[in-house]
């Protein structure tokens, strides 16, 4: 089992994005198909390549995703994810790199990996998201930037974590 004072080193986890559109009071989520997470709302992102600025994957996996165009973004936070209970095939275990759009061109569609939808941030779904994400993504809402660190056990439910705010993001003000 993990314990938060005790984790293996977090700069060799592998690396993923998340980034999400919030706006006017309203947040784009997108279901995912299929996948890690598949039957979740989430933000949209996935594995960097290799030879890839984090800020490149997370501009791809957006476009392939919902099908926008990125036109600026901004890093919100670094989420390290440790699973307890994890396949031996498997790398659950990630680094997820956060990032606001905050200007982009084209209307979010469908892909084959995710639907995306908007909502109001006064009742996101959380009970339909990572069991992580009711933590963090209020904190990340409120316009500060974060350092988090969750350790899952059973079911895929938190089982531990820690959220520092290192700064404020002034996205959403
Ligand atoms: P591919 O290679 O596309 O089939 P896939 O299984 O779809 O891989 P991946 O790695 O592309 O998954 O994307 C995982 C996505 O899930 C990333 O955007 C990060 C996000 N993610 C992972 N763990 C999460 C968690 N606990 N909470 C959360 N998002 C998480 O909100």
């Amino acid at each position: 089992m993990y314990d938060l004072d005790n984790l293996p080193d977090k700069n060799s986890l592998r690396k993923v994005t998340l980034s999400f559109i919030i706006k006017d009071g309203k947040i784009l989520l997108a279901m995912k198909k299929r996948g890690f997470g598949a039957g979740l709302w989430n933000g949209y992102g996935g594995k960097q390549l290799p030879g890839e600025s984090i800020t490149k994957t997370a501009k791809r996996e957006t476009e392939e995703e919902i099908g926008i165009k990125v036109k600026e973004m901004k890093r919100i936070g670094t989420i390290y994810f440790f699973f307890d209970k994890m396949p031996k095939d498997q790398n659950w275990n990630q680094q997820v790199a956060v990032f606001a759009i905050k200007k982009w061109s084209g209307r979010p569609r469908e892909s084959e990996e995710m639907k995306p939808e908007w909502f109001d941030i006064d009742s996101i779904p959380f009970n339909k998201m990572w069991d992580d994400d009711k933590y963090w993504l209020p904190e990340i809402i409120n316009g500060f930037i974060i350092e988090a660190t969750f350790i899952f056990g059973n079911k895929q439910k938190v089982r531990s974590f820690e959220i520092k705010s290192v700064g404020r993001s002034r996205l959403f003000e």
